[in-house]
């Protein structure tokens, strides 16, 4: 595949009645860290354009990088954030509510990353599978104990998989499905490894808070997808799945968790009422038509403007501005507001292999979170704010000494 693509067919359903109603500029992959010695190369810069479907109001990205560019290397990992390994334990006992699983049960991640969700059912001695195409990442779940696949997943994985194994009893993908661009074939490839009674999980942010939300830096390379449950369930139809149950969660700002049976399995009831109120609240909002895509590229645009007046304010008084998480999200905000090094002095992340990185685009050094405390800024700008509640509470010594905090989702705000 060449290193970038149009895409000019809905992913779920084929049309070409695609309406672009925003674009944030050409920037380079959101987790494209670089090392001090690339910092004076030409970084590859990609379009970051994005649509909705018109006829099955699934909000997708119109240019696609190679995920070879993208993945076959990754820095982000979940389990430093406590909320994230949480939702993770809360995940797996939900699983282990609806499904009885007998002691072979076997449970897959998709996107296992360093292998923290499978982690869980492998304390409990349950036999995991992980599946990443990240080579780094397969290296340090392997060395967590967790057994992972290198590659995408397909049916062709799924069916070697079973071939070695035996079916699955639980599987996941936890913000997996936005990056996924031949979608049909990997439900087909859940629906092979499966087993009769399985359930397949799937967690994902929600278009519906997105886009009220004004979460403009959730859209970047990585997620090619912004799935409405119209979508999802159109997808569904044609794959032996059902969907049985849907539930909103706040993790990142607003997410589904998206409950999946093979059709055959008729013990678990599909939850239609609760089904159907999502499918009533997309409508109300008016997802089929422009009116809500176009009022959030809107919105997005004043906050662009907002946030850098807010910024070059505080700068002109000489205070001192730090970020707070070089998340992916982070680099979207820095990259399309334009903010770099003459506004922040450097980036702090819990993330061992960020650390002694600068960010993609703006070139903003990253440290560990001590360098707070040792520099005291006046403010921090909390770039990861899905987890504002944890980093202000692991932060409070910044806090008693007059530290403020800033956050820019879903409007520029000193807390
Ligand atoms: O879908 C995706 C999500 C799940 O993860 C991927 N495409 C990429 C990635 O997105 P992200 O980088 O925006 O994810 P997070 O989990 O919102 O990133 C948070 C960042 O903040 C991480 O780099 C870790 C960092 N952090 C920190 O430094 N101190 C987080 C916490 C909670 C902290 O206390
Ligand atoms: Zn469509």
């Amino acid at each position: 595949m060449a290193s970038i693509k149009e895409v000019i067919h809905c992913r779920v359903c084929n049309s070409t009645n695609l309406h672009v109603f925003l674009d944030l500029g050409k920037m380079p992959t959101p987790n494209g860290f670089l090392e001090k010695k690339e910092l004076s190369r030409k970084e590859e810069l990609y379009p970051l354009v994005v649509a909705n479907c018109r006829d099955c109001s699934l909000t997708q990205l119109k240019y696609i990088v190679n995920p070879e560019i993208m993945f076959r290397n990754y820095l982000y990992i979940p389990s430093v954030s406590q909320t994230r390994l949480n939702n993770f334990k809360q995940l797996a006992e939900d699983a282990m509510k609806r499904v009885k699983l007998s002691s072979d049960a076997l449970i897959v991640d998709v996107g296992s990353n360093d292998g923290s969700l499978l982690t869980v059912f492998k304390n409990l001695g349950y036999e995991v599978i992980g599946v990443d195409p990240a080579e780094n990442l397969v290296v340090v779940a392997e060395l967590n104990g967790i057994p992972t696949k290198q590659g995408y997943f397909t049916e062709e994985m799924a069916e070697r998989i079973k071939r070695s194994k035996r079916t699955a009893s639980v599987m996941f993908a936890t913000n997996v499905f936005a990056h996924v661009s031949n979608i049909k074939e990997f439900l087909l490839g859940i629906h092979t490894l499966l087993n009769k009674e399985g359930i397949f999980i799937s967690q994902f942010p929600y278009i519906i808070d997105l886009l009220k939300e004004n979460q403009f830096d959730t859209i970047y390379h990585e997620h090619l997808s912004y799935f409405s449950i119209h979508s999802l369930l159109r997808l569904a139809k044609e794959t032996d799945l059902d969907i049985f149950d849907i539930e909103h969660s706040p993790l990142d700002g607003g997410s589904v968790k998206v409950y999946w049976k093979k059709k055959e399995n008729t013990k678990l009831p599909v939850k239609t009422k609760q089904i159907q109120s999502f499918l009533a609240e997309e409508k109300r909002l008016g997802l089929f038509t422009d009116k809500p895509y176009n009022e959030f590229a809107k919105r997005v645009k004043k906050l662009r403007i907002s946030t850098r007046q807010r910024m070059d304010e505080l700068r002109k008084k000489g205070k001192s501005i730090v970020g707070y998480g070089a998340a992916a999200k982070g680099n979207v905000m820095l990259n399309y507001f334009g903010l770099g090094t003459k506004v922040f002095d450097y980036i702090v992340d819990s993330t061992p292999y960020k650390q002694g990185k600068y960010t993609p685009g703006t070139h903003i050094p990253i440290f560990a979170e001590t360098k707070i405390l040792e520099t005291k800024p006046d403010y921090v700008l909390i770039m990861a704010w899905n987890f504002k509640d944890e980093i202000i509470k692991k932060n409070h010594k910044y806090s008693a000494t007059g530290g403020k905090y800033i956050v820019c989702i879903p409007e520029i705000t000193i807390l």
